[in-house]
């Protein structure tokens, strides 16, 4: 195990004497007993007590502290929600330029203040739509953009000098950013009124999310071209969304997403100083994102902590002259790995409590999660659903009538100085190793998360969480064959948005050949030409460079060709971490209402199965497309390892053909594909064939992740053997695998 808890966590005072004698006649037992009982240690490492008093806290530092006033623990403004309430921000892009505008518009007529983009996976990976390796890809998971043509129809109507946009992108960052300026320079509207946000945070990219396009070195380099760029150019424009919310979705604990996401906040500050400008150029334009799931207390605490936390570090570690560079202005998204497919209305509540806990913690702006965002793009009616959530918070609670109402809570003061002393701590052990940069390089904090990722699933598994409808009050489903019916109740399943994937990609074919066809192919080789020479010469403005190469029409795949030329491709390495799944699996044994397999059974039957078979089972766990988010691939494969399976990780961004490669090279009984970005009706199909061209389908083909039900049949009738939809416990699913390789053992 890595050790990333500290020996000691900083020290609660003891439960007042008088009220545990008290509690000890309520509970019946002794006073030790309580304090078994009712102190509970969170996955932060953190005790939380069942009840805190001013001896848990600093009073005199917290009596004296003000909304507003540093160390801005209680809000960065002073007057917060009772000026201006946050800003409702959904994030949402639909396939192509036009569906997405349309649906900007309609957002913006029912309430929403702010615009995110989001961009589909070919897009972010620096592929033109019509690239062999994005065939499953294109307008899946968000808006495909390949010129500025597409940016302008994006914004046609909507006056950029106005509404803020956040765009959500790192890999493909300077040629979308270049045609955001182009598209509004087009629109009338000159750089310097331009206000919104890019992500552009790459660390985290490398760390968890992998939708990056170029090696660390000259990825971080862009980031401070962009800074420079903007200083001179958009002084309104935030540089970067630092960003926490994927590490929470990949499985990190609150004090690895905050420590981590600050640690990230510290780097960018140094790789914009390191490009020539000063702190105070730099902080204010500064933003971050974090998740916020359904711990309820933490997640406040967490967003005041950070607060705290970075007003404390910049302050110490760069003397910044002006007091905007101290202010944490943060995003927040409600959990998506929070949702679940069983009983998806469930889900507004979930969001609804998230939401709420963003807002008693101060974000500047915010997404509510769709309650169907679990399996698919949200429909038109959950997409209402959760903009209304925000707007009745706002307008019908009274909530945004007092700044801070937390503040001076014994808990909450507690509890936001222990995280901020965790975080700081994770923060403490990256600055030991040179920085966020080089930490990623080498890789720990990503295996800290997948531990923390195995640790959690573990605990889902294991019951030790509840989550009500999957792991806990489950109801059938009418499509669930792997249970028996017994329940007259059923879970609801929804309407779920299909997007026609050979219609965008054609549709985009055609207006790449459209531009190409009209644009001087001459200016456009100089632009390409300039670009690599960018690529090359440190003392040239990669933003710039692209912009002009916009400008002439260039394709985002040109530019990102043009410096893939120079940089080549990140290619990652993979590792494993193993012990943590069982190691936090609690050896609970399983009632007859949670049904289900209990660890100890598979791994009995695994070694069953090589006493059998010679050989212990053997998995390849694959990524196919453009398809990044990893964390169940990654938790499929420590679980399984850890139950006794011989597990073998695929590369990301593979296609259908590589993976069959792996497969049979590696002699596996079956491939385990994760898919999360619906691009399984495409790439599902296409490895079936590759296996049958190359003699193999006695490999038996799993699918999990983000799987709708309305797709169950068509997978099955291609061969699929096993399908596990989200919420599907580790065990069980090793168990249907196991059913399905002994059924018609080959090898
Ligand atoms: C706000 N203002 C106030 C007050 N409150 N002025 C006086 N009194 C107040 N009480 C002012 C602010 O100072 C600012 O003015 C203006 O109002 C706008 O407010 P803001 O707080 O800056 O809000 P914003 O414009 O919405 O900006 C919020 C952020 C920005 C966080 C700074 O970076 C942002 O919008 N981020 C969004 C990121 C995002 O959507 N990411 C999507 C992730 P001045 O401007 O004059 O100071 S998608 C996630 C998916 C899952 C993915 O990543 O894969």
């Amino acid at each position: 195990p890595v050790g990333h808890t500290m020996e000691k966590p900083p020290g609660h005072r003891p439960l007042p004497k008088e009220w545990l004698q008290v509690a000890a006649k309520e509970l019946r037992c002794s006073e030790e007993e309580v304090v078994k009982k009712l102190v509970l240690t969170y996955p932060e490492g953190i005790n939380v007590k069942p009840i805190y008093t001013a001896e848990d806290i600093d009073w005199e530092a917290v009596k004296s502290q003000l909304p507003g006033f540093y160390p801005y623990t209680r809000g960065i403004h002073a007057s917060m929600y009772t000026n201006k309430p946050w800003t409702i921000r959904q994030y949402a892009g639909f396939s192509t330029a036009e569906e997405s505008n349309g649906f900007y518009k309609e957002a913006l007529a029912a309430g929403q203040k702010g615009l995110s983009v989001a961009f589909d996976l070919a897009t972010h990976r620096g592929y033109d739509s019509d690239h062999p390796r994005v065939k499953g890809d294109v307008g899946m998971a968000g808006v495909a953009i390949d010129t500025v043509e597409d940016m302008k129809l994006l914004f046609d109507g909507i006056p950029l000098d106005q509404v803020t946009v956040s765009m959500t992108m790192n890999g493909a960052v300077l040629p979308v950013l270049a045609f955001y300026i182009v598209a509004a320079e087009e629109q009338g509207v000159a750089k310097e009124k331009l206000s919104g946000t890019i992500q552009n945070d790459i660390l985290k990219e490398f760390m968890v999310r992998n939708t990056y396009i170029f090696p660390p070195e000259p990825s971080m380099r862009t980031i401070g071209d962009i800074m420079q760029y903007c200083a001179n150019n958009m002084p309104k424009y935030n540089t970067i969304s630092v960003s926490g919310y994927h590490m929470q979705e990949a499985g990190a604990n609150a004090a690895l997403e905050l420590g981590f996401t600050i640690a990230d906040g510290i780097e960018y500050l140094r790789t914009g100083i390191r490009a020539g400008l000063s702190v105070d150029q730099v902080a204010p334009r500064v933003s971050f994102f974090f998740g916020i799931g359904m711990n309820f207390y933490v997640e406040i605490a967490k967003l005041r902590a950070a607060r705290k936390l970075w007003a404390k570090l910049v302050k110490e570690k760069f003397q910044p002259k002006n007091p905007k560079s101290l202010l944490l202005r943060t995003h927040c998204q409600t959990s998506g790995y929070s949702l679940t497919e069983q009983e998806p209305y469930n889900n507004v509540i979930r969001t609804t409590i998230e939401a709420l806990s963003a807002v008693l913690g101060g974000t500047q702006s915010l997404h509510t999660n769709s309650l169907d965002e679990a399996i698919a793009l949200p429909s038109a009616f959950a997409a209402r659903l959760a903009r209304n959530t925000q707007l009745i918070l706002q307008l019908e609670t009274g909530i945004p009538h007092v700044a801070d109402p937390w503040g001076g809570s014994f808990m909450m003061e507690a509890l936001t100085d222990e995280l901020a002393s965790r975080a700081e701590y994770i923060i403490q052990e990256v600055e030991k190793s040179g920085g966020m940069a080089k930490a990623v390089a080498e890789g720990w904090p990503k295996l800290w998360i997948e531990e923390s990722a195995a640790r959690k699933q573990a605990r889902i598994d294991s019951g030790e969480e509840t989550i009500v409808g999957v792991n806990k009050y489950r109801l059938e489903t009418s499509s669930s064959s792997s249970n028996t019916d017994s329940s007259s109740q059923k879970s609801e399943q929804l309407e779920i948005l299909k997007i026609d994937a050979q219609r965008v990609r054609d549709s985009q074919i055609e207006r790449i050949k459209k531009v190409k066809s009209s644009r001087d192919e001459e200016k456009v080789k100089r632009c390409l030409m300039e670009l690599e020479e960018a690529g090359k010469d440190k003392s040239k403005n990669l933003l710039e460079a692209s912009v002009n190469a916009a400008r002439a029409r260039c394709t985002l795949g040109e530019i990102c060709g043009a410096l893939e030329k120079v940089w080549g491709r990140h290619v990652p390495k993979d590792d494993v971490v193993s012990g943590a799944y069982r190691g936090s699996y609690r050896g609970m044994k399983r009632d007859s209402e949670q049904g289900g397999y209990d660890l100890e059974q598979v791994v009995e039957h695994v070694v069953q199965f090589e006493e059998r078979f010679g050989r212990r089972p053997r998995i390849l766990v694959a990524k196919m497309g453009q398809d990044g988010h990893d964390r169940g691939a990654k938790v499929i494969a420590s679980g399984f390892a850890d139950l006794g399976f011989d597990v073998d990780i695929g590369p990301l961004f593979s296609t259908p053909a590589e993976v069959a490669k792996q497969a049979i090279e590696a002699d596996v009984h079956c491939i385990g594909v994760s898919s999360l970005a619906a691009a399984h009706l495409t790439l599902v199909p296409e490895l079936m064939e590759e296996l049958r061209k190359q003699s193999a389908i006695h490999i038996k083909v799993i699918v999990g992740g983000v799987i709708p039900y309305t797709d169950y049949d068509f997978l099955r009738n291609i061969g699929v053997k096993v399908i596990c939809g989200p919420g599907t416990r580790i065990p069980d699913a090793a168990m249907q695998v196991l059913k399905a390789i002994e059924e018609e053992p080959t090898n």
